[in-house]
């Protein structure tokens, strides 16, 4: 049976998230592959652990058990290696307190600026179904703040793919061009779409 015979209104993944910009980013990576995104904002559970496979996988299934439907649940964090990795799995609380002024100071006297964002897609459809998806950008810590674009870290970090420019002075598509988060969806989609 074709795709569009099992699924006539299309396939749908519902994504649990309190960050609006992470969902339109999803948004439009999942709907290159026709699979449509619809937001659910709704209390995620959060386990304290240093991996964010474990952190999303967690969520991810916790939200299946609850509502009944496909989740997908995506955790990311900046990782600087000059900071031995940090804020890594901190990163949300980090951005929330010491925030993007907080990280470039903390680097004032680091010379290595390399940095990553990592992403974990998690997607649960039943206690039995759930599978992980990783996506990795490597970059640069930029020395000021720049663009407007985006959110969180995005106004210093520079993608190694194109280091003229702030994730922050990207259009959303072009973002996307490199993000980690594309990188994560597009192999979940590739996976949703030859076998769900
Ligand atoms: P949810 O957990 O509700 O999905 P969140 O904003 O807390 O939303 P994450 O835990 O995945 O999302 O991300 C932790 C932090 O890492 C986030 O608050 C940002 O500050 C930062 N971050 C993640 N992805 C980013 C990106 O693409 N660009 C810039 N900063 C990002």
């Amino acid at each position: 049976m074709t795709p569009q015979r099992r699924f006539p209104l299309g396939r749908l993944v519902f994504f649990v998230t309190s960050n609006i910009h992470k969902f339109n980013e999803a948004r439009l990576v999942l709907a290159e592959h026709r699979v449509a995104t619809a937001l659910l904002r709704v209390k995620k559970v959060e386990v304290q652990d240093d991996s964010i496979e474990n952190i999303a996988k967690a969520s991810a299934l916790d939200a299946t058990k609850k509502y009944k439907l496909p989740i997908i649940v995506e955790d990311a964090g900046l990782f600087v290696k000059g900071l031995n990795g940090f804020p890594g799995p901190y990163s949300s609380h980090v951005y929330r307190t010491i925030g993007l002024e907080g990280i470039l100071k903390l680097m004032g006297n680091v010379e290595k600026r390399d940095a990553y964002f990592q992403s974990v897609v998690a997607f649960c459809s039943s206690e039995e179904l759930s599978k992980c998806f990783h996506g990795k950008v490597e970059g640069r810590i930029s020395l000021e703040e720049r663009g407007s674009s985006g959110f969180g870290f995005d106004p210093i970090f520079e993608p190694s793919a194109s280091p003229n420019k702030t994730f922050a002075e990207m259009a959303m598509t072009e973002k996307n061009k490199y993000s980690h988060r594309a990188q994560a969806l597009r192999k979940f989609v590739k996976w949703y779409t030859s076998n769900i």
